[in-house]
């Protein structure tokens, strides 16, 4: 990384979407409050505080339900021109069914909205973020066939009531992290270990109720409303460990399918459906476990054809890539019937890279580059949202890991639009401000704006992030250090 290379002189679109994010359980709170209720992650961080790391939960976090206009000020102040935010399901429908409106959450949505409108800002809206309504965990949440029919109802409901407002939807925040951890590794609510199993059914279902939820948009509403309809995929970028290695260039390749491929691929390719290798791996790996039918479940001809094209535009969150190598038999084997397992391959960090305070995460700006141009080989020219991409600390206002980690990220953004005419319209940090990130609590900080959860305002304060954003969304142009226009706030 150098910061004399000589596309930092690169700009921006003049159209262009510089938005940031957050998510409804994340920064709500008013978890019980007038009519809402009890969703997954209520139900799991209070009975389960053990699975928190500071045993913390969402019943108050940023106190967003009341104060929302403070946070569309923030968003205003940095001179964005989008905000991504969630539904909370259960504020709307607190039993999950469309059959029981909670109006206050109708109330609130359309005040965030109108908010939005009068600062000048495109609302983004994601529909699902997670928080699913208890009542549909209890009749066996997303593995279970039962709840496509009350999340389409759900969709259809978000459309009818705010469509008139919103041009950008998103149904599905990351459905692979959602099914991967939720239903798979327990790593989200409802924390549930059914690897191989569990998360594949889950996947299955949620794309089925986005498929009909599509549909029934460009039916029912987009003549009226004319609105644009996508999901949020999470990818990481897989480098061949050796890339001198056919085995593992070839399982990288693999492991992309298994990962962005398993949605994006049913979604966004020309053929539908899940990806062929994905599809051949899983069907051998069942069969040679002795299982009558395969672990990975069956589209019908019709489904296929209506999740195929489901989609207006990609948005993708990216966060960190990770080295990929083909497992051999001298390698500790993954559980018989866990993804790697299916997908027969190895995940680690090069040591070299850039570590933050969550394991999990990071710093390789080079991955995000690379990504665009694998999302444009394999599913071609459609418009690209960045729906997320944001850096970790433990909240500190002069934040230059963080500035750091945009500043190189958002190159890349620009090298991909004029050197590879990638077609990215818009980009979206993580997060506005602090907020509660899940099973890390309040410990792990995404926030270009500090809250002061000590505070029973929840204060905000700006970071020297939100500076380095703000300057760069009024000059269009990746500021330089000497640029910014940061103090620190002095203590009250
Ligand atoms: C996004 O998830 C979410 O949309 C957002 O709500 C969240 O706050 C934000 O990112 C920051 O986390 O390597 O096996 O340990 C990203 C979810 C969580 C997906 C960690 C990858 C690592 C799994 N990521 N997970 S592992």
């Amino acid at each position: 990384h150098s910061p004399d290379d000589p596309d930092f002189n690169l700009q921006f679109p003049e159209k262009f979407f510089f938005s940031t994010a957050t998510a409804s359980y994340q920064i709500e709170g008013a978890w019980n409050v007038s009519g809402k209720g009890e969703n997954i992650w209520d139900r799991t961080t209070h009975e389960h505080p053990e699975l928190v790391l500071d045993r913390s939960n969402g019943d108050v976090a940023c106190d967003s339900y009341h104060k929302y206009k403070e946070d569309i000020q923030l968003a205003r102040q940095l001179g964005t021109n989008m905000y991504r935010f969630s539904l909370s399901w259960s504020r709307l429908l607190p039993t999950g069914a469309i059959d029981k409106v909670n109006e206050d959450g109708v109330r609130y949505y359309n005040a965030v909205l109108d908010e939005c409108k009068e600062n000048g800002i495109e609302p983004l809206v994601t529909i699902f973020h997670w928080d699913l309504p208890q009542p549909l965990q209890d009749i066996g949440g997303l593995p279970s066939d039962a709840v496509v029919d009350y999340m389409v109802d759900y969709f259809d409901f978000a459309f009818k009531t705010f469509g008139s407002k919103v041009k950008y939807w998103v149904t599905l925040n990351e459905p692979y992290s959602m099914c991967n951890e939720a239903y798979g590794n327990g790593g989200k609510a409802p924390a549930i270990h059914a690897e191989g199993r569990g998360d594949y059914l889950c996947a299955h279902n949620v794309l089925r109720a986005h498929g009909r939820a599509y549909r029934l948009y460009q039916k029912k509403y987009k003549a009226q409303q004319g609105g644009k309809i996508g999901m949020s995929s999470y990818s990481d970028f897989f480098y061949p460990k050796d890339p001198n290695n056919p085995n593992d260039v070839v399982a990288a390749e693999r492991w992309h399918q298994f990962q962005l491929g398993w949605f994006a691929h049913p979604v966004y390719s020309k053929d539908g459906d899940y990806p062929p290798i994905m599809r051949q791996h899983v069907d051998a790996a069942s069969k040679s476990q002795g299982l009558a039918r395969s672990r990975l479940p069956t589209f019908t001809e019709e489904e296929i054809k209506e999740i195929r094209g489901s989609a207006d535009f990609f948005g993708l969150n990216y966060y960190r890539p990770q080295l990929v190598s083909a497992l051999t038999p001298s390698d500790v084997q993954p559980p018989i019937g866990s993804k790697l397992g299916d997908a027969q391959v190895v995940l680690s960090f090069d040591p070299t890279w850039e570590k933050t305070i969550a394991d999990w995460l990071v710093v390789v700006p080079d991955g995000f580059g690379q990504l665009f141009k694998w999302v444009q080989k394999e599913y071609g020219d459609i418009e690209i949202i960045i729906t997320e991409n944001g850096y970790p600390d433990g909240g500190e206002l002069v934040d230059d890991g963080r500035v750091n980690y945009y500043r190189y990220h958002l190159l890349e953004v620009l090298k991909a639009i004029h050197h590879n005419k990638i077609n990215i319209i818009g980009y979206t940090a993580w997060s506005l401000l602090d907020n509660y990130e899940w099973f890390y609590g309040y410990v792990h900080k995404f926030g270009l704006h500090h809250v002061d959860f000590n505070d029973p305002n929840r204060t905000r304060t700006p970071k020297k992030s939100a500076a380095f954003y703000k300057k760069l969304i009024a000059t269009r142009k990746i500021p330089k250090d000497s640029e910014i226009d940061y103090t620190t706030p002095s203590p009250p």
